[in-house]
């Protein structure tokens, strides 16, 4: 009990202050950057972190409007997984599934990656199919997946109905063993503090209202707190806000942005050691460490920057994960939240340049952005450092929407979203 007692206490609570003092200093921005991050999410953070790791650019600032990882990073229900349909996304997501395996050792901070597996259950023949279809081009790919009857699933998660009369019975589901969950904002906080060690200056309460440009080419941005701030080079990573900085920069992006909410239970005892995700019923599940459930579903229709939801889908939310465990009938609800997603017509992220010159966008990652956070960073950070699309981000360009090459991951990566 040294640690809650006199001076152990006092010698606790100085390191963690002059631990967070580290993280979040405000340091007054230079009047010049090699390199400025417009949102201090994981993407953000991330992107900084690798371009002064991996490429020794570290006059690097990271421009946040409120608070380190406030936005969808920290909403998020946190599952990882990289059982994506598409060769494209399946290169992507498992890139960050390898970053994911490493993260806690080499950012030595633990975000607590705990590799439980994900389950994408079937109710239909139609879903098992789709099922077998992305298991096999999973394994095609290199990832483990393997394709499970409802007894299997059964004996993973023993709460869960698999009686034939529920209303959307389950007939198997997809496994993939590496996935898990992991801690959100330790995620933000763990790719902050290793960037500030580097030299990155981590700027909060910041708000970019302008990208100034001229000729065709970006130099800097306006903020709302310490005016104009100049760079060569601008990395806008924004999620839900995507449209807005785009249109600061004088462009439109096929981007929505609409409200996704999630809720947690009352905390009890461990009773879920895996993540359930219905495509059909639609909703997600996971216990946290903590002991509360942690529950989401689909987004809210409609559009909107508010970073909350209706009570009609937490409605629907609540639904879908009683027809999968009935018995959590008496668990109450402790809480609920909304983020905003960036939803684009082919579920998959954008990275790539832009009308601008030395402006660089990494968005539309929709609902399903957390688990890219280190490969989003890592390859966003190679494309500003060397001003050539990544090979994993080519795929991922602008361009698509022209010329027709879309990549269309709706409902087809295990999520109906
Ligand atoms: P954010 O964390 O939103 O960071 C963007 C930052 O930009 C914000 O901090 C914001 O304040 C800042 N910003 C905006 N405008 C400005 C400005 N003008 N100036 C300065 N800063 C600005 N993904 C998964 O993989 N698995 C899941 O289980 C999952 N569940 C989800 C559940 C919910 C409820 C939500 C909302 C999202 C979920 N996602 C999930 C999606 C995931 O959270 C996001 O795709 C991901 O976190 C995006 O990260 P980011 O760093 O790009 O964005
Ligand atoms: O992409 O796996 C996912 C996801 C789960 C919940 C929201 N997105």
């Amino acid at each position: 009990m040294e640690k809650y007692s006199g001076f152990g206490l006092a010698r606790h609570a100085l390191k963690h202050h002059e631990h967070w003092q580290r993280v979040w200093r405000n340091p007054t921005p230079k009047k010049k950057y090699d390199v400025i991050i417009i949102g201090g999410g994981g993407h953000g953070l991330a992107t900084a972190y690798y371009l002064a790791k991996e490429h020794g650019i570290c006059n690097v600032a990271v421009l946040e409007k409120g608070y380190l990882g406030g936005g969808n990073t920290a909403r998020n229900t946190t599952i990882i997984r990289s059982n994506y349909l598409w060769d494209e996304s399946a290169k992507l997501y498992e890139h960050s599934m390898k970053l994911w395996e490493g993260l806690s050792q080499e950012l030595n901070y633990n975000v607590m990656f705990s590799q439980r597996g994900v389950l994408n259950l079937g109710h239909t023949l139609q879903c098992m199919r789709d099922i077998k279809r992305r298991v096999s081009a999973n394994r095609l790919n290199g990832i483990d997946g393997e394709v499970l009857d409802a007894q299997q699933v059964k004996e993973i998660v023993p709460m869960i109905d698999i009686s034939a009369n529920r209303r959307y019975p389950i007939i198997g589901a997809s496994w993939q063993p590496r996935a898990g969950v992991a801690r959100h904002d330790a995620v933000a906080w763990g790719y902050a503090r290793a960037a500030d060690a580097l030299g990155v200056d981590i700027i909060q309460q910041t708000e970019v209202t302008d990208i100034l440009y001229e000729n065709g080419v970006a130099f800097g941005v306006n903020t709302k707190q310490h005016g104009v701030i100049s760079s060569d080079k601008i990395g806008c990573v924004v999620a839900g806000n995507s449209g807005v900085l785009a249109k600061m920069a004088g462009f439109k992006l096929p981007i929505e942005s609409h409200p996704l909410q999630a809720l947690v239970s009352e905390p009890i005892k461990p009773i879920l050691d895996t993540v359930v995700m219905s495509n059909h019923v639609h909703g997600y599940i996971s216990q946290s460490d903590k002991g509360d459930l942690v529950i989401g579903a689909g987004i809210d229709s409609y559009n909107g920057y508010g970073q909350r939801g209706s009570y009609q889908s937490i409605e629907h939310t609540v639904q879908a994960i009683l027809e999968l465990f009935p018995t959590f009938s008496r668990i109450r609800m402790n809480r609920q939240w909304g983020g905003i997603v960036d939803t684009t017509p082919d579920a998959c992220p954008i990275i790539s340049t832009t009308p601008l010159k030395n402006l660089f966008f990494n968005c539309g990652w929709g609902t399903g952005g957390f688990k890219a956070t280190p490969a989003s960073g890592h390859i966003f950070a190679s494309t500003l450092a060397n001003n050539e699309i990544h090979d994993i981000a080519k795929p991922f360009s602008l361009s698509r929407f022209y010329d027709g090459s879309l990549i269309d991951e709706h409902g087809a990566a295990g999520v109906a979203h």
